[in-house]
């Protein structure tokens, strides 16, 4: 097969590019090695920034986010038992949404289907080849046959395991931090107990109340990196949410798991006709919500010089991808690690907690300090296209 350009991974990342090319006439394939099932029930982000929203109508999939997603104007910071507002849409003019990772995915997957864009699920032997010269190739097996794709470009939009990242290893340099902890999370037929998001500092650790509808609440606790899920029967999960969170409704949970936490940046994003986009590229601690909104933002930044690459044979643009997404990748690198290091159990014994105490003391009583924290999570303003 041929197409001008090749995505790899059906996430946020590749879904959105592929929106991005359709809509501007260029002609792209996706590769993805989940079945569709798989890919549209995995668990992972909830909190779209602005931006985010912005560019979903602005692609005209964002129909049923009207209908579902849960504008949210700020959050809780809770410390000594109390919960204290930061009224982001008051300092910013800007809101977040709570909508589940899945449902975007959902939802962008099937606007492509229904506009003829081939997107290929359960593709296997992904190997990319030729990428330092002008026709780079994909070659992969899929229902049983062995295939090759001949692109312009390929978008490397796998994730942190996935193959695109492996490929270019030997041209990149990577940044990694990992964290001592990990987040188990769950979700749970239960009406969430709060209106908008709690981040809870407490000496057992920190714990978050999320949601993906009135009905069904997401719940996150601290622990320990090498924790395993089976230490957590459902009693002490709710057991250990109600110290560190206060009030909070039970239910059926329905999904847990441990994640770990790490903070990662591979520099460049791209070497010859690859380019990389979203977790292939970076990973962020969750705690900022920042991954899919990262992921989103990158392919805004890219598909304009892909575009550009297709029509015009130009890479004045292209040639500028790395630097404008590692701009607000380091950006949201820096947030989420303030946000983690202000809130979780590091260890660092009474004056760490110190620190961490006068951190959200300062949040309660400047508006500046509140404002700066308000406007990286709602998300900065979209930099105009460069
Ligand atoms: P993704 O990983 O979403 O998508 C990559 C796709 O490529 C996958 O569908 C994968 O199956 C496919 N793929 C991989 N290898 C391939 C190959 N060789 N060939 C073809 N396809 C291949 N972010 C938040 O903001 N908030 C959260 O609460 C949050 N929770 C998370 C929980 C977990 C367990 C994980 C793992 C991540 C979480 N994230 C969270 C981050 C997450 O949302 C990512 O930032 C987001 O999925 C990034 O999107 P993509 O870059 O598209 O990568
Ligand atoms: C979620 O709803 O899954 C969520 C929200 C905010 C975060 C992390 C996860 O910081």
């Amino acid at each position: 097969m041929k197409t001008q350009v090749g995505i790899v991974g059906a996430g946020p990342a590749g879904l959105t590019l592929a929106m991005l090319l359709h809509r501007e006439g260029i002609d792209c394939v996706v590769l993805e090695a989940r079945c569709r099932e798989y890919v549209e029930k995995r668990v992972r982000a909830g909190l779209l920034e602005q931006n985010t929203v912005d560019l979903l109508h602005d692609l005209d999939v964002a129909e049923r986010l009207d209908r579902e997603g849960l504008e949210h104007n700020g959050i809780y910071l809770r410390y000594h038992g109390e919960n204290h507002y930061v009224d982001m849409a008051g300092l910013t003019g800007r809101h977040i949404t709570i909508y589940g990772q899945q449902e975007v995915v959902k939802d962008v997957t099937q606007a492509l289907l229904d506009r003829g864009v081939p997107v290929l699920f359960e593709v296997s032997d992904v190997e990319l080849h030729d990428i330092e010269t002008d026709h780079p190739r994909i070659t992969y097996e899929h229902d049983g046959q062995a295939d090759e794709l001949t692109c312009d470009a390929i978008a490397g939009c796998d994730g942190f395991h996935g193959v695109s990242r492996p490929t270019i290893a030997e041209h990149l340099t990577e940044y990694e931090y990992v964290y001592e902890f990990g987040w188990l999370g769950i979700l749970a037929e239960a009406r969430p107990a709060t209106d908008e998001l709690i981040y809870a500092w407490h000496a057992d650790g920190f714990a978050l109340y999320t949601m993906r509808s009135q009905k069904i609440s997401r719940l996150y606790l601290q622990v320990d990196a090498d924790d395993d899920i089976a230490n957590w029967p459902d009693d002490r999960i709710w057991t250990e949410l109600g110290t560190r969170l206060g009030n909070v409704n039970e239910g059926p949970i329905f999904d847990k798991g441990i994640t770990p936490m790490r903070s990662f940046v591979t520099e460049p994003m791209q070497h010859g006709r690859l380019f990389l986009a979203g977790d292939s590229a970076h990973i962020v601690p969750p705690t900022g919500a920042k991954g899919l909104n990262l992921a989103v933002n990158d392919v805004r930044i890219l598909a304009p010089g892909l575009i550009e690459l297709v029509r015009d044979r130009r890479t004045d643009r292209l040639d500028g991808y790395t630097a404008a997404a590692l701009r607000r990748v380091w950006r949201a690198q820096d947030f989420s690690n303030y946000m983690t290091q202000m809130l979780h159990d590091l260890g660092g014994g009474p004056f760490q907690r110190g620190l961490q105490l006068a951190r959200l003391q300062y949040v309660g009583r400047s508006e500046a300090a509140a404002r700066s924290l308000a406007e990286n999570y709602v998300g900065l303003p979209a930099e105009p296209e460069f």
